[in-house]
């Protein structure tokens, strides 16, 4: 019976070992090269509004109401995001430049997010 006790053993050191290196890799860590969000609140677009080229841009709405974020060239558009919790993710032009934006639900909201090279 000693192979068998062996074996759970060498089993149990190699689950042991997979538990670990789970454990150790930090659950939901950013991808490198991940930007801070922008971030809408108070009828307001904050956080970061600054991307490289082809970046992962997310887009958190903390604020009461419903808003988007919406290329003025059509480039991107969030759709309506919920209050409080709505969130999205768009991928950023691919050439640099200066891209204006609105919020299709209150106009009035604009702001312009910057894409380095
Ligand atoms: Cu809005």
């Amino acid at each position: 019976m000693n192979k068998r006790i062996a074996v759970a053993v060498g089993i149990g050191v190699v689950l042991a070992i997979a538990v670990s290196v789970a454990l150790t890799r930090p659950a939901g860590e950013a991808d490198a090269g991940d930007a801070a969000p922008i971030v809408i609140d108070q009828f307001a677009y904050g956080g970061n509004l600054t991307f490289s080229t082809g970046e992962m841009v997310t887009v958190n709405n903390i604020d009461g109401a419903q808003h988007t974020l919406t290329s003025a060239d059509g480039l991107f558009d969030t759709e309506v995001l919920d209050a409080k919790a709505g969130t999205s993710t768009f991928v950023a032009p691919t050439e640099a430049g200066s891209y204006p934006f609105f919020c299709s639900i209150h106009p009035s909201m604009t702001g312009t997010m910057v894409v380095t090279g």
